[in-house]
């Protein structure tokens, strides 16, 4: 007798997409079968695709900003908006200020994570790899923190070469994954001085000020780095082609490297941030959307297996009022307005639209680059990510054919709009179960907040 049992669905079990029903007990899958009788709830699931919920291993969630304060998306509010687009798990980040600890900016983590409904892993950024803070590594490694995560540039965050090695060094003596945020510093630094003194201050010139080159440069020298060190990495969000060729060289000659893209870079462009007036400010994140044509070729390397996972880079920051992308004023110059999209409840929906319903994927790929991926580069599989015997039964029912137009109401996040307004996608979550407990139904979320749990990560997988 199981707790539940999902009925005639079709699932996504690896390479195969099977008819099948699932047998659910203590929050876990208890059994795959063509028929399970005995259970003590069923859901029908005919007519729907049955996939494991949603891995999102880059997320930033009510984070601690340089400047003082918090951001607006709190871990409450990410959880509804996680769980609206069929995501039932996030590895988030935990920041380092310079000339501060790690261990204290952890346990405050922890304690913000506690009050929402999603499963959390962290990243932790290290800003400053003093002796001291690197010190505090191995406190964090015995409590379940499976990542370090490096800035190459932004003011408040980059690491030297120096830094970023002491980061790959330590990461390799304490068996963590890192991950990178790709861009040369001191390149954008010149170009944001020489456009600003120009005059060139609108939104559209964010994208002006870091080309792809730059971000070419840095993901060349990364990949060189931890090369040297021996210690794998992963790529954060590659925006356009000739950055996954680094990779693709990079994994060609056995680098242990996997890299990430997200939706933001298959749909939006350099263009979107020259709307009228301080709209374009909606569109702005690091590295900037690229052009129409460069969206082609982004899917190009996702199916040669370049791109291993899709994430959100969930980075909420309201278009009104004073705490996001307007806290300089509507006139500000773009390099002080907030980098970051929202994205958390759009990434499945705009992923499998894009991807599956245009043909472009197939099922099995989908899932493996919004869920299995993710899962295993973080050490969570097949905890996470899978529908397999003994999986946390984390699920979404998919209504494949469920014509949807996006609005940021549907995002259910605390941010004030939604870059994908208007878009029109094909296939959308129906339900989501996080640990065999329905937390979405048909848009109404469930969940009650502090029921997320905390998810101790051991050595992940260097590639997919
Ligand atoms: N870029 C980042 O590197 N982090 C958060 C948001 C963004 O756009
Ligand atoms: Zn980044
Ligand atoms: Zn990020």
């Amino acid at each position: 007798m199981y707790d539940l049992a999902i009925r005639g669905g079709t699932a996504v079990l690896g390479d195969a997409v099977v008819r099948c029903d699932i047998g659910i007990s203590g929050g876990r899958i208890a059994a795959i079968a063509e028929r399970i009788e005995a259970a003590a709830q069923v859901i029908q699931a005919d007519g729907l695709l049955v996939l494991p919920g949603g891995v999102d291993t880059h997320c930033h969630i009510e984070e601690p900003l340089p400047e003082g304060g918090v951001q607006e998306e709190s871990w409450e509010s990410a959880s509804r908006s996680a769980f609206a687009g069929g995501t039932t798990t996030v590895v988030a980040h935990v920041p380092q200020f310079k000339g501060g600890g790690l261990l204290e900016q952890h346990r405050a983590a922890r304690e913000r994570a506690a009050r929402g409904m999603l499963d959390h892993g962290f990243h932790q950024i290290v800003a400053d790899p003093s002796e001291a803070a690197m010190a505090e590594i191995p406190a964090l490694v015995a409590d379940g923190v499976g990542s370090l995560k490096a800035f190459l540039t932004y003011d408040s965050l980059h690491l030297d070469d120096a830094g970023f090695l002491a980061v790959l060094q330590a990461a390799r003596r304490h068996g963590l994954m890192v991950h990178v945020h790709c861009e040369n510093f001191d390149a954008i630094r010149l170009a944001t001085r020489t456009l600003i003194e120009a005059g060139c201050t609108a939104p559209k010139y964010h994208a002006v000020s870091r080309p792809p080159v730059v971000e070419r440069e840095a993901t060349h020298r990364a990949i060189a780095l931890a090369e040297l060190v021996g210690q794998p990495i992963q790529i954060f969000h590659v925006s356009c082609a000739e950055v996954a060729e680094e990779v693709a060289r990079a994994k060609a000659r056995g680098v242990n490297v996997s890299a990430e893209t997200c939706p933001q870079y298959v749909t939006l462009t350099a263009d979107d941030m020259d709307r009228p007036g301080f709209e374009g400010a909606k569109f702005m994140c690091s590295p900037a959307p690229r052009s129409a044509e460069e969206h082609g070729r982004v899917w190009d390397m996702i199916r040669r297996g370049v791109l291993d996972v899709i994430t959100s880079d969930h980075c909420g920051f309201s278009y009104e009022g004073l705490r996001g992308k307007g806290k300089h004023g509507r006139d500000a110059a773009f390099d002080v307005i907030p980098n970051g999209i929202p994205g958390l409840a759009a990434r499945l929906p705009v992923i499998f639209s894009e991807g599956v319903s245009k043909g472009r994927i197939d099922l099995p790929a989908f899932v493996k680059l919004v869920s299995e991926n993710p899962a295993k580069i973080a050490g969570l599989y097949p905890r996470k990510g899978a529908i397999a015997v003994g999986s946390d039964a984390d699920l979404v029912l998919w209504d494949a054919g469920r014509q949807v137009t996006i609005t940021n109401a549907l995002m259910q996040h605390a941010i004030d709009y939604t870059p994908y307004e208007g878009m029109q996608v094909t296939g959308w979550p129906a339900a989501t179960l996080r640990r065999g407990e329905v937390v979405m139904w048909d848009g109404a979320v469930t969940a009650r907040p502090g029921s997320g749990q905390w998810l101790p990560r051991g050595p992940g997988a260097d590639r997919a």
